[in-house]
């Protein structure tokens, strides 16, 4: 993380000297994307690999109703295809979010939006189909408004469910949902509904939760959200283990937010094997800044937010792309989207019309960098976007990690006690479980956190039947199986 510090600046110069570069000649001219009438936001991206092209989704206010269009767009060529209407009731439906639902047997895109058609805002879901996208059915609702939803990565751990997080009043809460048969458009949809881990002192605070979630390949599902309290924001962390399709809540949860400072749309990144990082915005009583807390799971402790960047000015509503970043800034006196890289001094302002420009929401591709944003410049909102070659070498490349490790099973073949050794590389959660051959889960052994080194755990199969069993010992880094024979 040192290279994200921009320590030089600080050293040479007082901080209301720092500017930002002129970027003229490093940014495209804006591109205007929407014309409607209406005021175009929201605007959602997913890029679908099979067809090689991304999606686009947005929602358009106007006369009072709010619609949903979506389209596509080829950056290659800078191609749009016109906008269709994918939800246009006299309900408002807004705030739409794209989903990757299978690749099994084929891969396919889903969009979550919210549609209040039945008084209370609900979770709409349509998926993209041959002919266009399905007719939106309700798939989450309370007697509450249901906002904000936001998509978790593809899970393995829950047998391959969409996942939404979404945000209802004075709880945060995610719903995972899914559904029997993998090969049929879901018409009966179960729930399985769980809760960030420490579920009652959310529930005790009075305030205001914005979750948003993320799920690794190790089974981890982590949790952030925003909270209000004693009259300020504060960010909040948890995380699950999920193992074949039940969740084992973990604890790490705690304000990771050190100052009296309000702390504001965190945004979870996972860098490393060890860590998780925190981008959150911070308002402080001078200025908002861009600030990033990194969690050591060995020590279980957040760092002390630090800024992104340093720069005059608010920074607000941060996108991130591997190691590039799109935000807002107001240093020149109106909003403008500016894009910074650890690779840089100062931010560049990537158009600084004097309109307000907003949302921005970035991506690379092919060498550049896209940066959509939303834009009132036409006396109405429309979206627009501007590019730049992509920045170069990355900064603070990763060391590669040992993968693989062999696990024994002793006495193999055996009548009914096991023990199960293996040397495990790296400090890493870690699953162990024992299956019959038919893939069914016989019992878990093990799930959580693991240091690295010899490791030895027990199994009694004396209860279960004479036959072959796997080992599996699952980490974020690699799965290892090893066979085990029961011969009473
Ligand atoms: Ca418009
Ligand atoms: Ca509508
Ligand atoms: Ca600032
Ligand atoms: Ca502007």
């Amino acid at each position: 993380m040192k290279t994200l510090k921009t320590v030089l600046i600080v050293l040479l110069f007082d901080s209301s000297l720092i500017c930002y570069c002129a970027s003229a000649q490093d940014w495209s001219a804006p591109v205007q994307v929407t014309s409607s009438a209406g005021d175009d936001h929201n605007l959602a991206f997913i890029y679908a690999d099979p067809f090689a092209s991304y999606r686009m989704a947005w929602d358009c206010l106007e006369a009072g109703d709010t619609d949903l269009y979506a389209c596509e767009f080829e950056p290659w060529n800078g191609a749009f295809t016109p906008p269709v209407l994918v939800a246009g009731t006299a309900a408002n439906e807004r705030n739409p979010v794209f989903s990757e639902l299978f690749d099994y047997p084929e891969w396919q895109i889903g969009l979550f939006f919210e549609c209040d058609h039945s008084g209370y805002y609900g979770i709409y879901f349509t998926e993209e189909t041959e002919s266009g996208y399905s007719a939106p059915w309700l798939s989450l609702y309370s007697d509450v408004d249901l906002l904000d939803p936001v998509p978790a990565p593809m899970m393995t751990c829950l047998g391959a469910v969409p996942t939404v997080f979404i945000r209802s009043y004075n709880m945060a809460v995610n719903f995972m949902y899914g559904w029997e048969n993998w090969f049929s458009i879901p018409q009966d949809t179960s729930f399985y509904i769980s809760y960030p881990s420490t579920p009652d002192s959310i529930h005790s605070h009075d305030g205001y939760i914005d979750g948003s979630g993320w799920v690794t390949q190790s089974q981890k599902m982590r949790y952030v959200w925003e909270l209000e309290f004693e009259g300020r924001s504060i960010i909040e962390y948890s995380y699950q283990i999920g193992v074949e399709g039940q969740i084992y809540p973990e604890t790490l949860t705690g304000n990771i937010s050190h100052t009296t400072d309000s702390f504001r749309n965190p945004q979870l990144v996972q860098t490393h094997y060890y860590d998780d990082e925190i981008f959150i915005e911070r308002e402080s009583p001078t200025e908002e800044d861009i600030v990033v807390s990194i969690l050591d799971l060995e020590q279980q402790e957040w760092s002390s937010p630090e800024p992104l960047f340093e720069a005059d000015g608010n920074e607000r509503n941060l996108s991130i792309f591997g190691y590039n970043y799109a935000f807002e800034t107001d240093i020149d006196g109106n909003w403008d989207v500016a894009f910074w890289h650890p690779n840089f001094d100062q931010p560049e302002i990537i158009d600084s019309h004097s309109a307000e420009d907003r949302n921005p929401v970035i991506f690379q591709e092919s060498g550049a960098i896209y940066v959509f944003w939303e834009s009132n410049r036409d006396g109405n909102w429309n979206i627009y976007y501007a590019y730049r070659d992509a920045v170069g070498v990355e900064p603070d490349p990763r060391p590669e990690m040992p993968q693989d490790f062999a696990v024994s099973v002793y006495p193999n073949p055996g009548n009914a006690q096991f023990e199960i050794n293996f040397d495990l590389p790296v400090s890493t959660e870690t699953a162990i479980s024992i299956y019959d051959i038919s893939g069914k889960l016989v019992q878990s052994l093990q799930s959580g956190f693991l240091t690295a080194g010899d490791k030895s755990f027990k199994w009694n199969g004396g209860e279960q039947p004479s036959g072959l069993y796997l080992v599996r010992v699952e980490t974020g880094q690699s799965t290892q199986t090893s066979k085990l024979v029961l011969l009473k």
